[in-house]
């Protein structure tokens, strides 16, 4: 498997759905702050999980690219909402000013609002017919019990008293939440077993889990220029982080764990994880 060439090739079909998903029947200057925040440069992730997730179990379906396409616009949503002032008050994300810098906060909320609402447009819209359990578990993870959730528990414990258990409550909804949404979803779209689709859950876990810890890592040791971000915001906001709670070199160990955890999760899928299995290796390694 040459994985840069495969990587590549799904993040141009990611890319080229993306391009055409916000319609042009959206008034302005809602529709340009759309596009704005899901066309930036991201590593588009999320859909590549949900897609090469399916392949292992099914052939490829074009009816499958909604589901990719609306994990990245929940997960540019978040982005979007997580950048606000009321929330983490960040000007730079993806190497360019923050939805809220370019188009004004009222108009960054809305788009971010927009973005959610036009996730379940498309997947609603997309004829698969397997779409509302795959929807729904999309819904269920990105929501209060998961994503939205953890992002709750960030914001109401940045500050206080250091818990893990409270940290891993927040790091597994605010980041392998979505992971695993688009884990479940891509197996639930193939006709995944419920054996499968544990399999996979804990695969997303791990990844998740591996990914927030090198993310608190990179915060620590990393640059702007490489980031796309604002670095060592955790520190000066006192924010809960793995690091700050074990250690950095534990962290460091931890995310080998959590890797390592992701990798062996694999196991029923065999050969056909292979790609999922170097993208979790590969995320415990990554540069941004
Ligand atoms: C506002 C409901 C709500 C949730 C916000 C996404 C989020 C939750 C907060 C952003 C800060 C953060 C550290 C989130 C954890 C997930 C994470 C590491 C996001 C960045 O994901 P990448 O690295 O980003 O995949 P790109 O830009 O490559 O898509």
């Amino acid at each position: 498997m040459n994985y840069e060439a495969e990587a590549a090739e799904c993040q141009a079909r990611v890319e080229e759905a993306l391009r055409s998903a916000v319609p042009d029947t959206i008034p302005e200057p809602l529709q340009s702050a759309m596009r704005y925040a899901l066309l930036s440069p991201g590593k588009r992730l999320r859909p590549m999980l949900l897609l090469k997730a399916h392949d292992m179990l099914a052939p490829a379906d074009e009816r499958v690219m909604p589901f990719a396409a609306a994990m990245e616009m929940i997960h540019a949503y978040s982005l979007v909402h997580d950048d606000l002032p009321a929330m983490d008050n960040d000007v730079l994300r993806r190497g360019q000013p923050t939805c809220h810098v370019a188009y004004g906060e009222a108009m960054a909320i809305l788009a971010g609002d927009g973005l959610l609402n036009l996730a379940h447009e498309t997947m609603l819209e997309s004829r698969h017919p397997r779409a509302l359990e795959a929807a729904h578990t999309i819904s269920r993870y990105a929501g209060a019990h998961g994503m939205v959730g953890g992002q709750c528990l960030d914001i109401a414990f940045t500050g206080k008293p250091m818990d893990r258990d409270l940290i891993e409550r927040m790091q597994t909804g605010k980041t392998a939440a979505l992971f695993q949404a688009a884990v479940e979803a891509g197996l639930i779209l193939a006709g995944a077993s419920e054996e499968q689709l544990q399999a996979g859950s804990a695969y997303a876990l791990g990844l998740g889990r591996a990914f927030q810890i090198i993310d608190d890592l990179l915060d620590l040791h990393s640059d702007a220029a490489a980031l796309g971000k604002t670095p060592g915001k955790d520190l000066a906001e006192d924010k809960l982080t793995w690091p700050k709670a074990v250690g950095e070199e534990q962290a460091a160990k931890d995310a080998k764990y959590w890797t390592d955890q992701a990798a062996e999760a694999l196991a029923p899928f065999g050969e056909k994880a292979g790609f999922l299995r170097e993208t979790a290796l590969r995320a415990l390694h990554r540069i941004h």
